[in-house]
């Protein structure tokens, strides 16, 4: 009932058309362990519309050669091809440049780039980074590496019980001596989304220090604008924006780009070489060295106008009911605890049920086609601080349904009473 009411709403509010949009995804029609796939593991990776795979492979069939480097016309159709989807991944975000949109291989690589070029050029013994307490392992590690090697301090802004930034920490943390501060736009294992807009202008009246964000769970339900945030760097993954694995962005603003130096060296990078020296090339080819994944930023670019074509607005909008819907019947289920309760909080949903260990229900479910992930999502800081070894998440995307929100929640309670 409550399914159907929904639905009606959607279609009259005009926001989209529920059963079109899962015909454009291939692999929700099949089958897993026999029974119709629920795919609630968005977080980790989002399954592809088939303009994304058609693009791959009208890539293959048709466009295949390198870019940058021939005079053919293969190579000079592609080249203008990926140079549009540098600029798709541009206005996307509204960077103001397209040269300050980097193609990297995914979230991890762009924060790595920023850590390594950065550290070089701007942090010292005694420096201070600041990030938090609810980051994925991909932004917590490569400043932990950074601070070691250049002793350095690493300093972390904590969470409190309901899963958000304890913010009024921020002025003690950040001192004169505060390089970067780098934190998550939307927790991956909490659904936290924070005020971005808010803490960056706290920041800046506070500091000069550069600030990073991650966007890896945020891009999938919003439209980051960068220029607006006024953030120095915004990182993101292809394939959890609908596009494909191997590819990912790092927007950064142009001041920081003329000053670093490469990533990596080699082929693409340079202006000219000599048996003596290198002059290298201005952004972006300076930090694109070798042949990159050509096809990935294609159909990255392709899976924004996918999801722009369908209106993020509309799919957030969409999520949160689908988020709502969840969190009400998972906590109609004795001795579910859900862990973050933020004011404002995205479509993932943590929880564990008793003292059923996570990777018990998540192979239980896997047997009723359900898939979810379970364990520490690579927040363990996260875990640590609400003493469990992990938890059992479920991560919708615009192409879940409340039937299949149903279908979870009766294969959970099943699981749960084999458990017990
Ligand atoms: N940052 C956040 C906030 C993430 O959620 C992830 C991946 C990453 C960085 C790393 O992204 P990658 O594309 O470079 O691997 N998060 C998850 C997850 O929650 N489950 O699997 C991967």
């Amino acid at each position: 009932m409550v399914t159907e009411v929904l639905e009606v709403t959607m279609k009259q509010n005009n926001m989209f058309d529920i059963h079109n949009i899962r015909k454009d995804f291939p692999i929700l029609h099949r089958t897993v362990n026999g029974k119709p796939l629920v795919y609630l593991d968005n977080g980790a990776t989002a399954q592809k519309p088939k303009v994304v795979i058609d693009a791959i492979t009208n890539y293959y069939t048709n466009q295949n050669a390198n870019i940058h480097r021939g005079v053919h016309t293969l190579s000079r159709e592609i080249t203008i091809a990926y140079e549009e989807a540098r600029k798709t991944i541009q206005t996307h975000i509204n960077a103001q440049h397209a040269h300050e949109i980097i193609f990297t291989r995914g979230t991890t690589e762009s924060i790595n780039l920023v850590a390594h070029c950065f550290g070089k050029i701007n942090v010292s013994a005694g420096d201070e980074i600041v990030i938090t307490q609810m980051e994925h392992h991909s932004n917590i590690i490569p400043w932990q590496q950074l601070c070691e090697e250049k002793q350095a301090v690493l300093k972390y802004i904590p969470i409190n019980e309901a899963g958000e930034l304890v913010l009024e920490d921020l002025q003690k943390l950040i001192t004169s001596k505060t390089k970067l501060i780098a934190f998550t736009h939307i927790s991956n294992t909490l659904g936290t989304i924070n005020p971005v807009k808010d803490i960056i202008k706290t920041i800046r009246s506070l500091s000069s220090a550069a600030v990073l964000i991650d966007g890896a769970q945020a891009v999938p339900h919003l439209k980051p604008n960068v220029q607006d945030l006024d953030c120095d760097f915004y990182v993101f993954s292809g394939h959890k924006l609908f596009g494909p694995t191997g590819v990912g962005i790092l927007y950064a603003k142009e001041l920081w780009l003329n000053k670093f130096p490469p990533y990596q060296t080699g082929g693409g990078t340079i202006k000219t070489v000599t048996l003596e020296k290198t002059e290298f090339a201005d952004s972006p080819l300076k930090f694109e060295a070798g042949t990159p994944h050509i096809e990935g930023g294609i159909g990255l670019a392709a899976a924004i106008d996918y999801v722009n074509r369908i209106g993020l607005d509309a799919i957030e909008a969409y999520e949160q009911q689908l988020m709502h819907y969840a969190t009400e019947k998972l906590l109609a289920i004795e001795g579910v605890r859900i862990y973050g309760s933020a004011k404002y909080r995205t479509s993932v949903i943590s929880f564990n049920v008793g003292t059923i260990h996570p990777f018990d229900v998540g192979t239980l479910l896997d047997k009723y086609g359900i898939a979810i992930r379970s364990g520490h999502h690579c927040t363990q800081p996260i875990c640590q601080f609400y003493g469990i070894p992990g938890t059992i998440r479920a991560s919708f995307a615009f192409y879940n349904t409340m039937e299949e929100i149903d279908l979870f929640i009766e294969a959970l309670k099943k699981s749960i009473r084999l458990l017990s």
